[in-house]
């Protein structure tokens, strides 16, 4: 029904109707649409004999089967999509003409993938990892792909590292180790000779690299784009998407064993939010800079290193994103999506970020040898929704069937067709930035403060966001085996903060290097370089950001969150409906677990169906814990060392934890000190525990 409505809104549904492919009650056909009478048994030369050559229904099977595989994503391998649209709330015509920002009646479908970056295609969604997010709007001027992360800066400067650095993270060559993680030898030998990752190192290295949920994380363009107005004026633009349920992680020990447990958790977290009618709603958020200022900040509006503080432009809300329909058929959309960051609209345009240059030029490229021909356009969920004409023919599976006598333009013979469009036509044109340069190899000067930003997103993070931060830079740093990588790191470290330095090498058993050796040789020119392309540090204009830390961020909901209900024979029924029915009112979404399948016997009444047993379900996978009262279900659960296992766990992930009755006793069996702790609620109405849910973690129980 969900599905049905989201359809009859969605142009882009329409389109990919005709090549969506349903069996249901139809005759098994080859390819070539001729009905098999046998699908079981190959053509032989007697019921013992050999097969035969002349099997043509064989042999295309096997033929197809052979070539399932394409080349996965050399990055961001990883990944989940979903259909939406995107509103504007009203016109943004002061900044841009792009249609579907000037436009609030149109709804612009979307296609949005989510992503890992490091891992292949089926490693586990919970690496600590920067995460992409990928929106192809299907605009009736053309897609438009902001191919972005949720993470607002990038590692490196430049595309000329791209290779390099996707070199360093990925599994080392010799031995193809470790799978989806950055703590090994090459990624710190990296990074600790590129100082200018050192805020996108804060970063990763922060819960914001282990998010709860796709729903549930920022999403960031990086880059400085242009938006054009009308009249051809001109303003700097940063991406922002603001997650509505608010930004959350989950603790790197729970991130571990979530791998293990269920390592599609994020796939299929967005896949049940979706099927489930809680649709992922994000806002579009943009920060506007003029022309006329763009020198008036202490960092290079290019440098993909840097964030606009909040403080300093605000993010203005503009516009709503909602994913409402899960693919069909996961190969044939999510995987052949190709994204671009050169898919452009008229009113919206790049920048000369020398990160950014470069991805424009890779997309493309890529998608040539992943996709394998140049039609890749013309892959039902690639297809643009605004009429596609031009003089580009032929090439490997071309669908499109053009017709007519000409494929060259300027012509006379097709009557000049097809033909330009001026820009009141929408067509598009660049914007005509003055360029007055010489030709260099090298970065603008404004580039080298690599510590300030590190700095002010340290500072601005929660006592327990620090302390995360610090445990993951002891465990990434610990995987490393060479003692200079780790000193260089500390080195780098220290300039970014003392504090910070100091808690890291006391876990690492070594002293901060006092003279930090300067990686930067390593990375300037062989030529040298003059002192302003040296590391150095310009003061900012805000000491701490609030937007920085997920402390900070929206708490008032627990629409989606997944609550385990510990349940053993015996329960009292009354605890069990009066919690489910206010959870589920709330939004939450409710699961028995009990020591055994099918039906838990119950004080009164016939009972209830167990949704798991506790050896299936795992505390990890879930939000919050309850435990309802009655004598023999709790003592039954105290003697369980899976349900003990269950509580302690979700004890020392800082979850809310609510129990009725001597439901505490099997908190006291687990070791959870009870009394007063945070979060943990001995008794009390439905809300308190709703309102605890609500607030994700009591981090203050981890010390
Ligand atoms: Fe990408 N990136 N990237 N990247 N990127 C790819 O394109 C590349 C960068 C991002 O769900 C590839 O189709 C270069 C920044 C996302 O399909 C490839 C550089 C940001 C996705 C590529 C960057 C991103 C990709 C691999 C530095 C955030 C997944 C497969 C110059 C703003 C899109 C593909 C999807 C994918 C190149 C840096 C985001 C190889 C050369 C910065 C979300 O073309």
């Amino acid at each position: 029904m969900a599905r049905k409505k989201a359809e009859q809104l969605n142009k882009k549904a329409e389109q990919l109707a005709p090549h969506t492919e349903d069996g249901a009650d139809q005759f098994l056909t080859t390819n070539q649409g001729l009905r098999i009478n046998d699908n079981q048994n190959s053509l032989k030369a007697g019921e013992r004999g050999p097969s035969l050559l002349e099997d043509f229904i064989l042999r295309e099977k096997i033929t197809h089967f052979d070539h399932e595989r394409i080349p996965e994503r050399i990055v961001h391998a990883r990944g989940a999509g979903a259909y939406g649209y995107f509103q504007v709330y009203e016109s943004l015509s002061d900044y841009t003409r792009a249609g579907f920002l000037t436009d609030p009646a149109r709804r612009t479908p979307v296609f949005v993938r989510f992503s890992t970056v490091a891992g292949s295609r089926g490693s586990t969604d919970l690496a600590r990892d920067v995460r992409g997010f990928a929106v192809k709007f299907y605009t009736e001027e053309g897609n438009y792909d902001l191919v972005g992360n949720n993470v607002p800066v990038f590692f490196i400067q430049d595309a000329m590292k791209f290779p390099d650095f996707v070199h360093a993270v990925k599994p080392e060559p010799h031995n193809e180790i470790p799978q989806a993680a950055s703590a090994h030898d090459t990624f710190w030998d990296f990074i600790s000779l590129a100082p200018e990752s050192m805020h996108m190192i804060m970063w990763v290295m922060s819960d914001r690299a282990i998010p709860r949920s796709y729903r549930m994380m920022e999403g960031f363009g990086v880059h400085t784009f242009r938006l054009i107005n009308a009249a051809g004026k001109g303003c700097f633009v940063k991406f922002h998407w603001k997650p509505l349920l608010g930004v959350h992680s989950v603790t790197w020990e729970e991130a571990q064993l979530i791998s293990g447990k269920d390592p599609d958790f994020h796939r299929r977290d967005l896949w049940n939010a979706i099927e489930s009618g809680n649709y992922p709603e994000y806002e579009l958020g943009i920060q506007i800079v003029q022309e006329e200022d763009e020198h008036n900040f202490p960092f290079d509006l290019l440098d993909p290193t840097k964030i606009i503080p909040e403080e300093v432009v605000p993010v203005k809300r503009i516009g709503k994103m909602v994913l409402n329909r899960n693919p069909d058929n996961f190969f044939a959309e999510t995987e052949q999506v190709a994204f671009h960051p050169g898919h452009l609209v008229p009113g919206i345009d790049f920048t000369n970020d020398p990160l950014l240059q470069g991805r424009l030029f890779s997309y493309l490229d890529t998608q040539l040898s992943r996709l394998g021909s140049p039609n890749f356009h013309e892959i039902p969920v690639n297809r643009a929704i605004s009429p596609v004409h031009n003089n580009q023919r032929d090439g490997h599976m071309r669908q499109t069937i053009n017709r007519g006598g000409t494929s060259y333009e300027p012509n006379t013979l097709g009557a000049g067709c097809p033909f330009q469009a001026g820009t009141a036509d929408r067509g598009f044109s660049s914007y005509a930035e003055k360029i007055d340069a010489h030709k260099v190899r090298g970065r603008s000067s404004g580039f080298f403060d690599h510590f300030s930003q590190a700095a002010l997103f340290y500072y601005s993070q929660s006592e327990a966001e620090k302390r995360h931060l610090i445990n993951a830079l002891c465990f990434e740093l610990g995987k490393v085996t060479i003692t200079d990588i780790r000193l260089r790191m500390l080195g780098l470290l220290s300039q970014v903060n003392k504090d910070l330095a100091a808690a890291v090498a006391e876990a690492l058993g070594l002293a901060v290097p006092a003279q930090p050796e300067h990686p930067v040789n390593r990375i300037i020119p062989a030529d040298g370089a003059p002192e302003q392309f040296q590391p150095h540090t310009v003061e900012q204009p805000v000491e701490k950001s609030e937007a920085l830390s997920m402390a900070n961020t929206i708490k008032d909901t627990v629409r989606s969150r997944q609550v385990a209900f510990l349940v053993a024979d015996g329960v009292l029924s009354m605890e069990i409906t009066e919690m489910k029915e206010a959870l589920l009112r709330a939004g939450a979404q409710v699961e028995l677990i009990a020591p055994h399948l099918g039906t838990v016997k119950a004080s009164t009444g016939s009972g209830f169906e167990a949704d798991e047993s506790l050896l299936g379900a795992a505390s990890v996978l879930f939000d919050a814990v309850y435990i309802p009262g009655g004598t023999d279900s709790t003592n039954t659960l105290q003697q369980h060392p899976e349900a003990l296992r269950f509580v302690s766990e979700a004890y020392r992930h800082c979850k809310a934890i609510a129990v009725s009755g001597d439901g505490a006793a099997v908190l006291k069996a687990a070791g959870v000190p009870a009394a007063e702790a945070p979060g943990i609620l001995l008794s009390g109405p439905p809300k308190a525990f709703i309102t605890a849910i609500a607030q994700h973690r009591f981090w203050e129980r981890e010390r």
